[in-house]
C-alpha cells in the first residue's frame, strides 16, 4: 500500500493537473516568449506567465501591483525547478508538462529575490529572478502601455 501511495503521491504535481505540451512550449500557446510576463486580463485580473529552464527564469524581472491579487502561472521546459519570492507565501514547484498555478497578494511594495528552489543541476545556485512590487497606480500607469509588462532592462 506505501508502494503504491508513494508512486501514485510522487505523480502528482503540486498544485493544479493542468498539462502543457514540453516539446511546443516555445512555439505555440501560453508560454511562448512573448507571452511571458505580467498582462492585466480583459477581466481585470492580474497574470504573470513565467518560465523556468535550466538556469534561469524567464522574465528575469517581474513587476507586479501591491494589494492587487497576482495569479502566477509557470511551467518547466527541462528539468523540475521551483521558487519563491522573498517572504511571501508565493511558492510553487514548476514541473515540466504541468502548468503550476496559485493567486497571491503583496501588501507591500519594494523587491524581492526569487531563487529557484529545487536542486535542478550545476547551475542552481545562480538560477534566480526579481520581483518588483509597485503600487497600484504605477503598475496600471506602466501596463497601459505594453501587452506584457516586465523589469528586464532591453
Ligand atoms: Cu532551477
Amino acid at each position: 500500500m506505501m508502494i503504491v501511495t508513494g508512486l501514485h503521491w510522487a505523480a502528482m504535481p503540486p498544485s493544479r493537473v493542468e498539462t502543457v505540451d514540453v516539446r511546443t512550449l516555445h512555439i505555440k500557446g501560453e508560454f511562448v516568449e512573448g507571452n511571458l510576463g505580467t498582462a492585466l486580463e480583459s477581466d481585470g485580473s492580474v497574470v504573470v506567465r513565467l518560465l523556468a529552464q535550466q538556469y534561469s527564469f524567464e522574465p528575469q524581472c517581474i513587476v507586479v501591483p501591491a494589494n492587487m491579487p497576482v495569479t502566477f502561472r509557470g511551467t518547466s521546459s527541462d528539468a523540475i525547478h521551483g521558487f519563491i519570492v522573498g517572504t511571501s507565501n508565493a511558492n510553487t514547484m514548476l514541473i515540466p508538462g504541468f502548468v503550476a498555478t496559485f493567486t497571491t497578494t503583496f501588501p507591500r511594495t519594494g523587491e524581492h529575490l526569487m531563487p529557484c528552489h529545487e536542486y535542478c543541476g550545476t547551475g542552481h545556485e545562480a538560477m534566480w529572478a526579481r520581483v518588483q512590487v509597485v503600487s497600484q497606480q504605477e503598475f496600471l500607469g506602466q501596463i497601459r502601455n505594453t501587452r506584457r509588462l516586465s523589469c528586464v532592462r532591453r
